[in-house]
């Protein structure tokens, strides 16, 4: 569900671990890793909180990355019926919308000016969602929702304030509990809310139980369903 990197003592052998599984993982990208790319690019404001100048530096370092940024922001999982998505899917999108608007980004991702859209990418603005917003506009919000959301304000716009958890925040309601949500149809695979911990509600399995805090590192079976599994990682 995204963030391999920036998370934990190892990027560089997380990155190079998943990349060599090939065709049997899916990822999709978190706000972590795309961090990762902007600096790659030439546009991060990385600083000494990151820990990923080991990939940057790394002999095998243009490789990881270009395989990094043609992984998608979100994917629909066709044989199961989940969407994988890494901080979630705003309650003002369909399933389609969401489809579209990652596509776009993904597509930009992908080819030969992928660079270009990281000067643009960093910003809270625009929070609010609207179908008149210009490309570059839309392109930032689609970015920030699905990869760096978590709680809304009543209005439906985005909040970058709080990261706790929901009883923490005041007037806040978390995206998957807001009431006009147009995708309660679709089922959700998130992670990204490390302090929101294991949640499974309104057709949403948020995954992140906090590992690099010392929490757990949770997956949930599709094919066949099952159990969440969770190991303890305070070791
Ligand atoms: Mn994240």
């Amino acid at each position: 569900m995204g963030d391999l990197v920036n998370r934990g003592p190892d990027s560089l052998g997380v990155l190079r671990r998943v990349k060599a599984l090939g065709d049997r993982v899916t990822t999709v990208l978190g706000n972590h890793d795309l961090h990762l790319l902007a600096a790659a690019a030439g546009h991060g404001r990385h600083g000494a909180e990151d820990t990923f100048g080991d990939i940057l530096r790394a002999k095998d370092s243009r490789q990881l990355i270009t395989w990094l940024r043609h992984r998608p922001l979100l994917h629909w999982d066709k044989a199961t019926g989940h969407a994988l998505v890494h901080a979630g899917i705003p309650p003002q999108w369909t399933l389609a919308q969401t489809e579209a608007y990652a596509s776009e980004i993904e597509s930009i991702l992908r080819g030969s000016d992928w660079r270009h859209f990281f000067a643009a990418m960093y910003g809270d603005d625009p929070a609010q969602w609207s179908t008149d917003l210009a490309p570059e506009l839309r392109r930032r919000y689609t970015i920030n929702a699905l990869t760096r959301m978590r709680f809304l304000h009543p209005d439906g716009s985005l909040n970058f304030s709080n990261n706790g958890p929901p009883n923490e925040a005041d007037a806040l309601v978390p995206w998957f509990q807001f009431p006009t949500r147009r995708n309660t149809e679709t089922r959700i695979v998130c992670g990204h809310w490390a302090a929101l911990g294991l949640r499974q509600e309104n057709n949403v399995v948020a995954l992140d139980s906090g590992c690099v805090w010392g929490g757990s590192l949770s997956a949930k079976p599709l094919q066949p369903p099952g159990e969440i599994l969770s190991i303890n990682c305070s070791a």
